[in-house]
């Protein structure tokens, strides 16, 4: 059964006869889908087809061949996992605003079921699509385990202040999915198979930024790392999750970026897994409090992708210290090639444009310099997130704005001593990686020898 705080109608409109469409976009996959569910539950409850569609935007904000090429592999064994299921798979490429309701025309539409995602692109979307449909729309929070509206009602402060709210609903949400059923419904237009290649040429990207090959695409590729992950690393997580030299960290965020993987799914086999307790904790806290937390930030807090959106405290105290000297300042470019005077932000900037992903310990580093060789705390802000997003495949996600909100705004995070250019912003040095994790080792092992 869905827990109907999972679901929110959008418009008031009333259920015709026909075919329950699955508007998949944030969370693209067949398994632990709550969407997906409840499109079912729907269109059984109507004895109407159920049909899932993919609307493949041909540019993305940032989003580069490696962040395409990753998503269109899933999408494959997506459509090939629908069809063992009997349930239609169509894409159409182009703007949801025109092509959502046409597909919904063409196929005398019933409902519409679209999964959730707090940021404006995907809000832009459903404004302007939801608004020529005259069938009703639902939204489901198929992302975060206690849904995002119920989880808190307003812009939380920090971990401290949501962790109870999540916590205390639990029991409720973090429950066991129900199967996917095979569709028994045969009266359903079938649609043709995707032709990829052509999908591929349409793409208005950048192709500079190529796909990687140290992680496969795709929900079975996916529940692969989490087993790997379980079996081999959790045990380890709470001492060695800061040391970007052990591979002590899950690398499930590009698949739970793209949905490719449950959240959900992943809590529930960790909380069964037999690894120590201390190591279950801290990693269900990243996981669940410290993700869900960046959706709320998202979602209650328009600005997220700007550092128009932190906290007055640390607008105040940039401002203050908005004139002080930069002991070294850098354009984009320069950051870019990896080419400021710091051997180990250099090799971190390396490693994200190589592999697409940074350890999370450097990130927060990596950014804070970018506020420190900067000229003013804008310049810093969009830079880290051009930068982010256009490298790092879990990117363009909730989570790298409130990380770069935190790292550069202070965001969730508590005023510290002053000090010149961060004034009350958290400081992070390279003396303080040295004490946390062997610095020479990582750098040599990005290729760069530490002057
Ligand atoms: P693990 O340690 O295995 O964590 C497992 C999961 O927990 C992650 O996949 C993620 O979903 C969640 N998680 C872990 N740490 C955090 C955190 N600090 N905030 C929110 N959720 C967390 N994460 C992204 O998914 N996309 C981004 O673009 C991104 N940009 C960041 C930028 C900066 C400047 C900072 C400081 C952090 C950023 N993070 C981002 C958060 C965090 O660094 C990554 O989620 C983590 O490194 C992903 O690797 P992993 O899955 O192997 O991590
Ligand atoms: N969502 C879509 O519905 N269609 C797309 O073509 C699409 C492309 C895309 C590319 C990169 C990326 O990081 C995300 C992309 N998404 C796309 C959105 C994504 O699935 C989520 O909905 C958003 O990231 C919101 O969290």
């Amino acid at each position: 059964m869905i827990h109907p705080e999972r679901i929110r109608c959008l418009n008031s409109k009333q259920r015709l006869d026909g075919p329950v469409i699955y508007w998949m976009s944030r969370d693209q996959r067949v398994r632990h889908n709550w969407a997906l569910l409840f499109a079912e539950q729907l269109s059984l409850d109507s004895n109407q087809p159920l049909i899932v569609l993919f609307n493949l935007v041909t540019s993305y904000p940032q989003a580069a061949l490696r962040h395409y090429d990753f998503m269109l592999k899933n999408m494959m064994q997506v459509e090939k996992k629908l069809q063992t299921l009997n349930i239609p798979f169509f894409v159409r490429a182009g703007n949801p605003e025109s092509e959502l309701p046409s597909f919904a025309a063409e196929h005398k539409a019933g409902a519409v079921v679209a999964d959730f995602s707090p940021l404006k692109t995907s809000l832009v979307w459903k404004k302007k699509v939801f608004g020529q449909l005259s069938i009703p729309v639902y939204e489901v929070d198929a992302h975060n385990i206690v849904p995002c509206w119920t989880a808190s009602r307003k812009l939380e402060f920090s971990a401290r202040t949501i962790r109870p709210k999540i916590n205390g609903r639990l029991e409720t949400f973090l429950t066991v999915f129900p199967e996917l059923q095979r569709q028994q419904s045969d009266n359903t237009t079938l649609p043709y198979p995707v032709n990829w290649e052509k999908l591929y040429e349409k793409l208005h990207i950048n192709r500079a930024v190529k796909p990687v090959s140290w992680i496969d695409p795709g929900e079975d590729a996916a529940q692969k790392v989490l087993e790997d992950f379980i079996e081999h690393r959790l045990n380890d997580y709470a001492e060695k999750r800061n040391d970007p030299n052990a591979h002590a960290v899950s690398d499930l965020s590009p698949y739970l970026h793209f949905g490719q993987i449950s959240a959900q799914h992943i809590a529930l086999e960790i909380q069964k897994s037999r690894a120590r307790k201390e190591s279950k904790d801290v990693f269900l806290e990243e996981l669940v409090i410290r993700r869900e937390l960046a959706d709320n930030y998202c979602y209650y807090n328009e600005h997220y992708d700007s550092l128009s959106g932190i906290h007055p405290w640390a607008k105040e105290t940039l401002n203050q210290h908005r004139t002080d000297k930069r002991d070294y300042l850098y354009t984009l470019d320069e950051f870019e090639r990896a080419s400021t005077h710091d051997p180990l932000w250099n090799a971190a900037q390396k490693e994200l444009g190589k592999k697409g992903k940074m350890h999370g310990y450097l990130r927060m580093y990596w950014a804070k310099k970018i506020l420190e060789w900067t000229p003013d705390p804008e310049t810093a802000f969009e830079t880290a997130i051009y930068l982010n997003d256009t490298y790092s495949l879990d990117g363009r996600d909730p989570n790298g704005f409130t990380g770069v909100a935190w790292s550069i705004g202070g965001v969730h995070d508590r005023p510290w001593f002053e000090r010149p250019v961060f004034g009350k912003i958290r400081y992070m040095n390279y003396n303080g990686c040295v004490r946390k994790f062997n610095v020479a080792q990582y750098i040599n092992s990005q290729g760069i020898f530490s002057t």
